[in-house]
């Protein structure tokens, strides 16, 4: 039964309804030295669908944690044996952000400004026990709503939104980050359309926009081992780490000729598109050095007539 007349409660009821297929993928990890405080928690969490996980004290909380990547969220009790739930969330934070994991403190004791200590501790939330149901699925429903919606942002900063490709940000600290762990055999290609205008001048600019979105699932495919992205306007980026010059020149080259042959089809129009390719092994100087040194060789393949790949 949803009460009609309160909105805001309705709104909630319905948005608790349309979570319990999604639950069936989140794993909520209860760490509590009591049995039946952690039976009470994981039944009322299984009866919205949830993965529910169980440990006695820190040690088995973190072991849970280490080995089950799918618990977005832990109930963390006080009092332990062992290591209390503040300390142990403190040492939680050092490994999962809070980003990544929400954690609920929980805890009978009456002491004042306890749930402050959580949160400072690092938890994303704090119940007192005893706790009514509702508010617990509240609570629940909160912290792996806000979990989702930063994976929401996450997704929708770092993917084109014409194409769905990775972007160019994306692509930056992915890049920087692979060279800072393996600076040896990296190689960077940019991918140019030929003469791309003349496809928006000549068919429109919606068929520019269908080109774009063609080659960028075979940018997707073709290049699904490494990381590709679109770099800005009709320009495409591949980084390589630890592939073989010679083999990289090789897919690189592949990828041209599968375009070249390639016919595109828009609103009953057909034309073919060649790309332009400047690629670099050259590593030394970052990723900005890389750039630029590919850059060049696809200024190179411009002037030498276009669908070609420099190194
Ligand atoms: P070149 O062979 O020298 O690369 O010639 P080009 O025409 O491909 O290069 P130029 O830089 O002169 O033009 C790129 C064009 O790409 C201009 C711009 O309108 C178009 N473009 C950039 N982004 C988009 C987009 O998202 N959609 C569409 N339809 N066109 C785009
Ligand atoms: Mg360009
Ligand atoms: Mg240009
Ligand atoms: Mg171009």
């Amino acid at each position: 039964y949803i009460p009609k007349e309160n909105a805001q409660v309705y709104e909630y009821l319905t948005r608790l309804l349309n979570r319990l297929d999604k639950n069936k993928k989140v794993g909520v990890l209860v760490i509590d030295g009591s049995r039946a405080s952690r039976h009470a928690m994981t039944a009322l969490l299984r009866r919205q669908n949830f993965i529910t996980l169980e440990a006695v004290n820190a040690e088995q909380g973190m072991e849970s944690l280490h080995s089950n990547s799918n618990i977005k969220l832990a109930i963390i009790d006080e009092k332990m044996s062992g290591m209390s739930g503040l300390k142990l969330i403190s040492e939680l934070r050092k490994t999962y952000s809070q980003e990544d994991l929400g954690i609920i403190g929980i805890s009978s004791d009456t002491t004042s400004g306890l749930s402050a200590l959580f949160i400072k501790s690092g938890a994303t939330d704090y119940l007192h026990k005893p706790y009514c149901h509702e508010e617990f699925f509240c609570r629940i429903m909160q912290n792996v709503e806000r979990l989702e919606n930063i994976e929401t942002i996450r997704r929708v900063a770092n993917s084109d939104y014409l194409t769905g490709l990775p972007n160019r940000r994306y692509f930056f600290t992915r890049v920087a980050a692979s060279l800072k762990v393996t600076p040896k055999l990296q190689s960077l290609a940019i991918i140019d359309i030929d003469h791309f205008k003349k496809v928006n001048d000549t068919y429109g600019h919606d068929c520019g926009d269908y080109t774009l979105k063609e080659l960028a699932k075979l940018v997707a495919e073709y290049f699904e081992d490494f990381t590709a992205a679109r770099f800005g306007g009709e320009e495409f980026c591949v980084y390589f780490s630890n592939t073989a010059p010679k083999k990289v020149l090789q897919i690189m080259q592949g990828f041209r000729e599968a375009i070249a042959s390639k016919t595109l089809t828009f609103e009953k129009k057909s034309f073919a598109c060649t790309v332009s390719i400047g690629l670099t092994h050259n590593s030394k100087g970052g990723i900005n050095a890389m750039l630029r040194l590919a850059d060049e060789h696809l200024y190179s393949a411009k002037n030498g007539g276009r669908n070609q790949v420099v190194s």
